[in-house]
């Protein structure tokens, strides 16, 4: 592993971290690179720890500030770092807009195991965890990329599929309820009947919760997460955000009016 990679997350307190071959990661956006003209050939993929504490009414990451501006800080700190040893070659960070399917990425890299939940568990930090990554065009090997690992599963013990509220990891539902609470414009009543079961007005932890690997789950040590945080979010406390203390939220990228919306039918 390349030293400077290495002491940049330990400086950080990111533990978790890989550099990968991009031709063994899974592009799930062939649009991105291409129309940005760039020659991938590896991916620092490393994963950030967000758990705090339970909250009342929201999935646990929507409770912090947005985790796309840590994402942006650290994956901007990491690039200009690189670029004062590489200033001739490019590169992309990314968090959620990734050209590859960033838990495929995490899974191959040894970070964690694949859950029947469909998320990676991190033997330390559980699923508690988002995937963040780096694209170069410098080769692996000068960054001493590892081999792709065989993605190791959990062991199916069927929490997550029993707690399900919409039945999707049986195969039974057409959506998450995570999507669920991001939709804009109506909800049908029995996908606001599953809100209030699941005591949720954006996100699900459902099948996190239910997880064996999330009971003795560590909180992370990043500062960010444990920052500004929400314990119950209200219309009174939504109303009170300025536009750009709202800008800072999870939930922002979908409007005030869906949040507003899912507050309301929720009673809060
Ligand atoms: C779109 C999206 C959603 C959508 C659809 C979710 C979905 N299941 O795809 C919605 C809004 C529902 C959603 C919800 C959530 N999401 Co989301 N989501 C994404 C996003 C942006 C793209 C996913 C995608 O389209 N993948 C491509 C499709 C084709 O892949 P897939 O078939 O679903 O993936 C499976 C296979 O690749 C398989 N697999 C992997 N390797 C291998 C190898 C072999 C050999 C085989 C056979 C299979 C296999 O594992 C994958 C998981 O099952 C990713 C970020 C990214 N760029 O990857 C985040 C991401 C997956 N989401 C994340 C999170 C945190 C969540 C929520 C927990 C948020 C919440 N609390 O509400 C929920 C969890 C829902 C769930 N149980 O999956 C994290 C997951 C972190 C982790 N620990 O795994 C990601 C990686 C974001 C990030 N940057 O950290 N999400
Ligand atoms: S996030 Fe909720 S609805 Fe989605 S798969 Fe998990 S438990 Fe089911
Ligand atoms: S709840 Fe059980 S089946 Fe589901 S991801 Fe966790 S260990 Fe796997």
């Amino acid at each position: 592993m390349n030293e400077i990679i290495s002491s940049f997350f330990e400086e950080k307190k990111i533990e978790y971290f890989s550099v990968l071959d991009y031709s063994d990661c899974r592009e799930i956006n062939h649009g991105i690179m291409a129309r940005e003209n760039f020659s991938p050939k590896s991916v620092i993929t490393f994963l950030i720890p967000y758990y705090t504490a339970p909250v009342k009414n929201l999935s646990v990451y929507a409770a912090s500030l947005d985790y796309h501006l840590i994402i942006r800080e650290i994956t901007g700190e990491l690039i200009a770092l690189l670029s004062e040893k590489y200033p001739r070659n490019s590169f992309r960070g990314y968090g959620d807009h990734s050209p590859i399917d960033e838990r495929h990425a995490a899974l191959i890299a040894g970070l964690g195991i694949l859950g029947d939940s469909g998320l990676l568990i991190n033997e330390k930090y559980g699923t508690f965890v988002f995937i963040a990554d780096v694209v170069t065009d410098i080769p692996p090997d000068e960054l001493g990329a590892a081999a792709p690992r065989e993605v190791e599963l959990c062991t199916h013990c069927g929490a997550c599929r029993r707690a399900c509220p919409t039945g999707i990891l049986r195969s039974e539902g057409d959506d998450c309820l995570s999507a669920i609470t991001q939709r804009k414009g109506e909800l049908a009543d029995f996908e606001v009947e599953m809100m209030r079961k699941c005591d949720t007005v954006w996100g699900c932890d459902v099948c996190q919760l239910a997880c064996p690997y999330n009971r003795e789950v560590q909180k992370t040590p990043l500062e960010f997460f444990h920052l500004d945080r929400i314990e119950c979010l209200t219309t009174d406390i939504l109303e009170s955000f300025s536009k750009a203390d709202f800008a800072l939220r999870a939930f922002a990228w979908r409007g005030r009016k869906t949040v507003a919306r899912n507050l309301e039918k929720l009673g809060y």
